[in-house]
C-alpha cells in the first residue's frame, strides 16, 4: 500500500468477503505459486483446453497465417510465455512486428528477449500493461500489413460480459481500421468432462484455488485454516459455465488485515467463472463491439474453437 489508495488486491478481499456470497476475483489466483500451479494445470489429462486449442493452433495456423496476410503487426493480450504465438508467426509471411502486452514485466522481458533472438527480423515490443486497460492506439507499429490481435487460452470465459464488451471494445480501437483478431474460446460440452477438468484427480486445480487462501494469508495478514476449505468446481448450466468456489468445512471465523469474517458451515467463496461462451453468443456480443466474427476453426469433437474476428 502506497500513498495512492488502498492495495487493490486487499480492496477486493474485504469487499468480496462482505457480501452474502462471499467472491473474489479469480485475477487473485495468479501470483507466482499460482502462475505455476496454472501450467501444471495445463498439463493434465482432464483439462483438455490447452492441448486442443494447441492442436486446432498448429493444424490451422497456414489458414490462419492466409487471412492474415503478409508483413501483419501481431499484439497479443495476457502474453505469458509466448509458445502460441510462435505457431502462428511461424506461418505468418513476414511478419513485421510482434507487441506482447502482459501485466508480469519481468516475464514478459524475458519471453519477448528469446523470441526475438529466434526472430531476427521480427521487431519486438513488449508492453507491460494489464490487457484489460491497454489504449495501445498510436503507440502501435504502423506500417506493413494489417494489424492482428491474438487473444488465445480462452481467458475470455473468465470475463464479466461487461468486460468482455469493453475489451472488445478498446483492442477494436486500439487495433484500428482494417484490423482483425484471433481469439481462443472453450465451448459448452457435458459437464461429465467440464467438472473434471476444473476438479483434477491429481488435486493440482485444488491446490490452485486454494493458494488464494495462501497468497491472503502471507499478503494481506490472513489467518484462513487451509484444512478447514475444500475446493469445488460445479456446473452451473443456466449461465454455461464453471463456477469454482472454496467451501468451508465448518461454522468459524477467519481474519483479514485485522477485520472479522464468519462462516457458516457450508458456506463459499466464490473464486472463478470459466464460461463456456457458444459461438453464435460470442459473434452477437463481438458484432455489438464493433467486430464480425468471419471465419472459426474446431478441434474434430468441436471442444474447443478458435475463431477469427474482422473488424467492420
Ligand atoms: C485461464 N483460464 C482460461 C483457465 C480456465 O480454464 O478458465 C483458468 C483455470 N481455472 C481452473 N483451471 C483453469
Amino acid at each position: 500500500m502506497d500513498g495512492a489508495g488502498i492495495d487493490p488486491f486487499l480492496q477486493d478481499v474485504l469487499t468480496g468477503l462482505a457480501r452474502d456470497q462471499k467472491s473474489i476475483p479469480s485475477r487473485w489466483l495468479y501470483d507466482a505459486r499460482g502462475s505455476r500451479l496454472f501450467d501444471d494445470i495445463t498439463e493434465l489429462d482432464e483439462y483438455y483446453p490447452t492441448r486442443t486449442e494447441l492442436t486446432i493452433l498448429n493444424e490451422q495456423a497456414a489458414a490462419m497465417a492466409d487471412a492474415i496476410g503478409p508483413e501483419a503487426v501481431i499484439v497479443e493480450y495476457g502474453a505469458g510465455s509466448l509458445l502460441k504465438v510462435r505457431i502462428l508467426l511461424d506461418a505468418l509471411e513476414r511478419p513485421k512486428a510482434f507487441v506482447p502486452v502482459d501485466i508480469s514485466s519481468e516475464h514478459l522481458k524475458e519471453a519477448a528477449h528469446e523470441l526475438k533472438s529466434a526472430y531476427g527480423e521480427l521487431e519486438v515490443y513488449p508492453v507491460a500493461a494489464d490487457f484489460m486497460d491497454t489504449n495501445l492506439g498510436s503507440n502501435l507499429p504502423g506500417g506493413g500489413g494489417r494489424r492482428a490481435g491474438f487473444f488465445p487460452g480462452s481467458t475470455m470465459g473468465n470475463l464479466l460480459d461487461r468486460d468482455i464488451d469493453s475489451f472488445l471494445r478498446t483492442t477494436r480501437e486500439d487495433l484500428g481500421e482494417g484490423a482483425c483478431f484471433i481469439i481462443g474460446l472453450d465451448q459448452p460440452k457435458s459437464p461429465d468432462i467440464l467438472v473434471p477438468a476444473y476438479d483434477d484427480a491429481k488435486g493440482v486445480t485444488a491446490e490452485f484455488n486454494l493458494n488464494l487462501l495462501r497468497r491472503i494469508n502471507r499478503e494481506l495478514d490472513g489467518n484462513f485454516d487451509l484444512e478447514s476449505f475444500k475446493h469445488e468446481a460445479r456446473w452451473n448450466d443456466a449461465v454455461s459455465r464453471i463456477e469454482m468456489h472454496l467451501r468451508s468445512l465448518k461454522a468459524q471465523t477467519v481474519e483479514v488485515a485485522g477485520q472479522t469474517f464468519k462462516f457458516e458451515k457450508g458456506e463459499t467463496i466464490h473464486t472463478e467463472n470459466s464460461r463456456k461462451i457458444a459461438l453464435d453468443r460470442f459473434a452477437e456480443m463481438a458484432e455489438s463491439a464493433g467486430w464480425e466474427l468471419t471465419r472459426k476453426w474446431t478441434d474434430e469433437n468441436g471442444l474447443f474453437a478458435v475463431v477469427l474476428l474482422e473488424a467492420r
